[in-house]
């Protein structure tokens, strides 16, 4: 059994998928981020860093001693070598076009689009120069994705991590208004991808946020837990 530290966002969605997609057992032991849930020594324990997902293994590769995995993208590797290899390709350039597209995806879209999240959603309004800056490198990173959507099916020419990985993303920037409209190949492969069994599996709903709030609000409390005092406090050595 794998028990599954989960918030309903982007990068937990896509280990919610990957577990559907390979049939793993799974447990989810959901969070609550604007109460604070993530911020224990507990949760410490499982994941140094903090953040949401997290996986605990309690029959992990190579045997022994229950084994937590943190950071989304190295879950997805993990469950993909438990499970002898699914949804990374095989064929050495095609895996290597997945590894690349999953830490494109790690380091730029999940990063950048955060911020534009956080910016346009979150930040006290009249915050222009972050506003535009992520928005701007959002649309660059959506081009970027339209572009290599052009010239294959999938991110690494077939169905792997890297679309599992990605997908979450690009459905979330509904919540930032970016039209999908005019990009035609990640419309088309955001509509496959999204047909998926397990995909639909794995994003329906269990707490999900409301995607078409634009600008929810938080009681103080709520901010301190996620970006404040509360937050830092619970990192401090
Ligand atoms: N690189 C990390 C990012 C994790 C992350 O930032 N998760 C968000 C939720 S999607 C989080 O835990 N936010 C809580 C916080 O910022 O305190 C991953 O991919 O797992």
């Amino acid at each position: 059994m794998i028990d599954v530290h989960f918030v309903p966002t982007p990068n937990g969605h896509k280990v919610s998928i990957m577990l559907e997609e390979t049939g793993l057992p799974y447990r989810l032991i959901p969070y609550d981020m604007l109460k604070g849930d993530h911020l224990t020594p507990e949760y410490r324990q499982v994941n140094p860093n903090g953040r949401l997902p997290a996986i605990v293994d309690h029959d992990p590769i190579g045997g022994g001693e229950p084994f937590a995995v943190m950071e989304s993208g190295a879950i997805l590797l993990y469950l993909s070598e438990k499970t002898g290899g699914a949804f990374m390709p095989s064929a050495p350039r095609r895996r290597s076009l997945a590894m690349q597209w999953l830490m494109w995806q790690m380091s730029g879209l999940g990063p950048s689009h955060g911020q534009a999240h956080h910016f346009i959603r979150y930040a006290p309004e009249g915050q222009d120069y972050g506003v535009a800056r992520y928005t701007n490198e959002a649309r660059r990173l959506l081009a970027v994705l339209e572009r290599r959507l052009g010239q294959a099916d999938y991110l690494a020419e077939e169905y792997s991590v890297a679309d599992m990985a990605a997908w979450p993303w690009v459905r979330a920037t509904r919540a930032i208004a970016m039209d999908l409209q005019p990009y035609a190949n990640i419309s088309r492969w955001f509509a496959a991808v999204g047909e998926r069994p397990a995909v639909m599996r794995g994003t329906e709903v269990r707490n999900a946020p409301n995607l078409s709030s634009l600008r929810p609000a938080l009681t103080p409390e709520e901010w301190s837990n996620l970006f404040g005092e509360n937050m830092l406090k619970s990192s401090e050595v």
